[in-house]
């Protein structure tokens, strides 16, 4: 009998090992959880009408913030807000991502489309523009677990993704994060400035320059908290360079003025 159970018990061992793992949804953030990207202190906001396909126009105001982000301790989340239904096939919604503190070119990129799922993707041939071609595809997840398309309760659309921060490869715990949102009509890990893309913050694309249209920086702890960029990276060398290269910009923009 004992050796009947455990038989019987090996089977169901091995049938459960056999059933595919059910993958769990990601909680994404409460509404109040989410944090208004900002470039020079402004939330980003974006008019209507500077792309011809009103599912990839980013729109928002000073109230209603264009792009928002969060984390916690497993994920990134990402929110644009959109003029019309976004769960159309083949649209893509995304984020370029600076993390090394050179803010003239990104590392990372999130794409999200409703036919290919949530992608992240290495950015390693580099240049100054939010066109750049990611290059290496890192990670993929799939919609039913890690997006989202709804309502913003206005009118128009959030699209909503995640990623997981263990995906990138090093830990972003302390690391000043630089965003450039924006969409586009192919769902390509690039946005290419014309008629097809819409970039958080400018009309249209305004310029062509990643480091135009940059965000300002979050520092994320490995909770939920973001921090100034500026405390932590003080302590650093890049914090150092960064500096000079704030007070060079201040210098420059006092002559301007
Ligand atoms: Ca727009
Ligand atoms: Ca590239």
């Amino acid at each position: 009998m004992q050796k009947f159970l455990h038989s019987v018990a090996t089977i169901l061992a091995g049938v459960l090992l056999l059933g595919s793992p059910k993958a769990i949804a990601v909680t994404f953030p409460s509404d109040a959880d989410w944090i208004s990207a900002q470039a020079s202190g402004n939330v980003l906001t974006d008019p209507s009408g500077d792309v011809a396909q009103s599912a990839i126009d980013i729109i928002g105001d000073a109230t209603h913030p264009a792009a928002l982000f969060a984390a916690d301790s497993t994920n990134l989340f990402f929110r644009l807000r959109v003029s019309a239904d976004p769960s159309a096939q083949g649209f893509g919604y995304g984020v370029q991502i600076s993390t090394n503190g050179n803010n003239q070119n990104y590392e990372f990129m999130v794409v999200v489309d409703k036919s290919s799922g949530v992608e992240l993707w290495r950015n390693t041939i580099q240049s100054n523009s939010p066109a750049d071609l990611a290059e290496t595809l890192l990670s993929s997840a799939s919609n039913a677990t890690n997006a989202r398309f709804l309502s913003d309760g206005n009118g128009h659309f959030f699209v909503d993704f995640a990623v997981s921060r263990a995906d990138f490869g090093l830990s972003l715990s302390g690391v000043p994060l630089v965003f450039v949102f924006g969409t586009n009509s192919n769902g390509a890990q690039q946005f290419v400035c014309g008629s097809s893309s819409d970039i958080a913050g400018v009309n249209g694309c305004g310029t062509t320059l990643w480091s135009s249209l940059a965000s300002d920086a979050y520092t994320f702890s490995d909770t939920t908290t973001p921090l100034p960029a500026a405390l932590p990276l003080f302590s650093t060398g890049v914090g150092l360079l960064g500096f000079l290269g704030w007070r060079r910009k201040k210098k420059a923009a006092a002559l301007a003025a």
